[in-house]
């Protein structure tokens, strides 16, 4: 008896330790605790729908449950046929009624959040960011702010944003569950959503729909921000000089290496590139969405970015294939990326 309970135990401390777990790092990561407009209307759904399921169940199983009590074969009965229903119109109009009620209850609550998650009545006075999505990352541009960026998608909070999307190669799917829906990215017809936040925070963003080797990892966050963060961010990010020089001679090294090995597909400033713009890399939160914002794991993704990103599009790159840049070099690149930052490049600004 003892042993049984200490099985128990067992099991709930490791369904408890599970849960936690499951939590840790991307702890926004879900739908159930909205923290903006979208989520929070879809889960108004979502809980609509589980409980009409939930109530149905329990019913069907009441029922279940007491005509196999109650009419169970009895000793001395065994040839004796019931009485026979078919046929019955009050039966047959209860159950098509019910489900027709429950099917309206559900219907009317999703038809109407789903117009109005497609609200376009605001676009115009709103801010605009176009969205493309890419085997396995995010690029963001600012059309009328003329800023280019990825991975990190800055918004003020408290305002409706509306994200024009479009994926460059196959279907990918944009979802931060805290703040909204999932919004298919196709290659070639525009889809529209907004976001509104209601708190400031990092959220944890997702590809959701299989795209290939590193679908998994192509993660991306929102970074919600007051209203003076975010316009000091936009007048950050449009003070960008490509020119700057940094201050050692090792990230000045850094510098040329990045020029002759890397700017074939990246950009800094308002230009537009093949791969991620590092615009004010330095104050970004995560690498490539899924590695710490580290010199370490910089280095590492600079040398060896299959190992982290199997499939990646910067695979492609000719320093990769012919060996050209060294641990050493790979170290001053980094060094100069990450002094790419809004109070390296104008002291004035920051904060
Ligand atoms: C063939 C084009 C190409 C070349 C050349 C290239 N990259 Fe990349 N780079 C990419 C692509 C594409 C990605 C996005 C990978 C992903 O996340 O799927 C990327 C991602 C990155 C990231 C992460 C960006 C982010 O938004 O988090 C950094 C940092 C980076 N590259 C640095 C470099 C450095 C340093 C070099 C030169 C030594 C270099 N790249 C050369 C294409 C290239
Ligand atoms: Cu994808």
């Amino acid at each position: 008896m003892k042993e049984w309970m200490g099985k128990i135990r067992n099991l709930s401390l490791f369904t408890l330790m599970l849960l936690l777990l499951s939590a840790c790092g991307k702890d926004n990561l879900t739908a159930l605790v909205p923290k903006g407009y979208g989520a929070e209307e879809s889960l108004r759904v979502i809980i609509i729908t589980i409980t009409v399921m939930i109530v149905v169940f329990v019913v069907v199983m009441a029922i279940f449950v007491y005509v196999l009590m109650k009419f169970r074969q009895k000793k001395g009965q065994e040839n004796m046929i019931p009485k026979q229903t078919e046929g019955n119109k009050t039966l047959e109009i209860v159950w098509t009624v019910i489900p027709i009620l429950l099917l309206i209850i559900i219907a009317v609550p999703t038809i109407a959040v789903t117009y109005n998650l497609a609200d376009e009545t605001e676009k115009e006075d709103s801010i605009n960011i176009n969205v493309t999505g890419k085997q396995f990352w995010w690029h963001f541009e600012y059309p009328e702010e003329e800023i280019q960026t990825s991975q990190d998608l800055y918004i003020p909070v408290g305002q409706k944003v509306y994200l024009n999307m479009l994926s460059s190669d196959v279907i990918h799917s944009f979802w931060v569950p805290a703040l909204s829906g999932k919004m298919d990215v196709n290659p070639d017809n525009e889809n529209t959503m907004f976001i509104e936040a209601y708190e400031e925070g990092v959220y944890w963003g997702k590809c959701a729909e299989f795209c290939g080797d590193s679908h998994s990892l192509m993660d991306f966050k929102i970074v919600v921000v007051s209203q003076e963060e975010y316009d000091q961010w936009v007048a950050d990010m449009q003070n960008v000089d490509p020119e700057f020089v940094p201050e050692s001679t090792t990230a000045q090294e850094g510098k040329a290496l990045f020029e002759d090995s890397c700017l074939s597909c990246h950009a800094v400033g308002n230009t537009p590139s093949v791969g991620p713009n590092l615009s004010n890399f330095g104050d970004r939160t995560m690498i490539a969405g899924v590695l710490e914002h580290s010199e370490e794991e910089l280095v590492e993704w600079i040398l060896d970015p299959a190992s982290k990103k199997p499939g990646n599009g910067m695979l492609d790159a000719p320093y990769l294939q012919d060996d050209s840049v060294s641990e050493e070099d790979a170290e001053k690149i980094a060094e100069y990326l990450l002094q790419l930052k809004a109070s390296e490049i104008n002291p004035d600004s920051a904060e």
